[in-house]
């Protein structure tokens, strides 16, 4: 006999909890770890990212956040297009959260009411039960909360996973964000060398898959479920019609812009949970790139271009040299030029003549 609650799920996940193994004591909690320090942290929008130490300075702990799910319309270029969003605590991405290996991450995931699908949360950087997919899926008028020890240092994504072709329309329609497990002793260099950040920024990307009308025109629905069978044809095309940086076209530009100083050094995590894409700050470089955003490996140097794979994200680490407005692009250009993945990052300073001189100002060819 179905519950409602398995009756609201659907006959596809209510047989996949099923098929995992029955809440054990030991799942259940048997687990003492009152002995570890808790710490609540309130998560912040992006690009922007919670306060935290780079370098733990207590032992493990275990680490509270509470997110809220929040279905919205959300506007995603200068025209007006909307998408019909999903969302973990209303921003696209979700918030990033910071926390230091061996550590456990204590989740709070509330679906209110007032939202009309169930939703789940699978982190990448979780062991088992489809990285707390199989343990978190919630109605509408549910919360349920999740607890993982963060065995593997990185940035790893997490993101919506309810079962079938509702994995990548959710996916798709904003829900996904990051999590930063830093090692204990802070990031390193290949030679084990301290390497430190004065500000990080949480840049998430996502591909958006809009309907048109006969006419070419975005079509704008009342909700997710009005959107859904027409958008499905276009995931299926593959070809997206918006790729964006923090949810629209813009979001991370002009007044949005990034702020660094010259001197400063950025950490920039960039994820995309669907989809290839190749970050690149046009006038840097990523001094110290993590491609795949894992720690335990040495990072990268000087890189031009970095490679985020699908699913995943990575980290960059740089000191700005000049002052100026930089373009913070996926260096597929169409993609950052007509599809929206631009963030711009505004730097103060003084201007290095030695790095970059403009020696003869634009002008005539001269004759002879
Ligand atoms: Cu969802």
């Amino acid at each position: 006999m179905f519950t409602r609650r398995q009756a609201l799920i659907g006959v596809v996940a209510a047989s996949l909890l099923a098929a995992l193994p029955p809440m054990t004591a030991a799942m259940a909690g048997e687990i003492d770890l009152s002995a570890l320090p808790r710490e609540r942290i309130a998560l912040v929008a992006p690009p922007f990212v919670h306060a935290h130490e780079q370098v733990a300075t207590t032992g493990p702990r275990v680490i509270e956040y509470t997110m809220t799910i929040e279905e919205k319309t959300v506007v995603i270029d200068d025209e007006g297009t909307t998408l019909q969003g999903m969302t973990f605590n209303g921003s696209i991405p979700g918030p990033m959260m910071v926390v230091h290996q061996g550590d456990y991450v204590e989740l709070t995931l509330v679906n209110p009411e007032t939202n009309s699908l169930p939703h789940n949360i699978d982190f990448h950087a979780a062991t088992g039960g489809l990285g707390g997919g199989a343990l978190t899926l919630i109605n509408p008028g549910e919360q349920t909360t999740l607890r993982f020890k963060a065995t593997r240092s990185g940035t790893f994504v997490y993101h919506c996973a309810p079962e079938g072709a509702m994995i990548p329309w959710h996916v798709v329609s904003g829900m996904s964000g990051t999590i930063m497990v830093l090692p204990r002793d802070g990031l390193k260099d290949e030679n084990g060398k301290p390497l430190r950040y004065e500000k990080v920024f949480y840049v998430g990307e996502n591909d958006f898959y809009i309907p048109r009308d006969e006419a070419g025109n975005f079509i704008s629905y009342e909700s997710p479920g009005d959107s859904y069978a027409d958008t499905l044809p276009v995931m299926r095309g593959l070809i997206p019609t918006h790729v964006v940086f923090n949810g629209a076209k813009g979001a991370l530009t002009g007044d949005n812009a990034m702020t660094s100083r010259v001197g400063e050094t950025v950490l920039i995590v960039h994820s995309q949970a669907n989809r290839d894409t190749r970050p690149h700050l046009i006038g840097g470089h990523g001094d110290y790139v993590w491609e795949e955003g894992k720690f335990d490996n040495p990072p990268m140097k000087d890189l031009e271009t970095w490679f985020i794979r699908g699913g995943s994200a990575g980290a960059a680490l740089y000191t700005f040299l000049q002052p100026g407005i930089y373009a913070y692009v996926n260096h597929n250009l169409i993609e950052a030029v007509e599809l929206g993945a631009t963030a711009h990052f505004v730097v103060e300073g003084e201007w290095d003549d030695d790095l970059m001189k403009q020696v003869a100002a634009p002008g005539p060819i001269p004759v002879n």
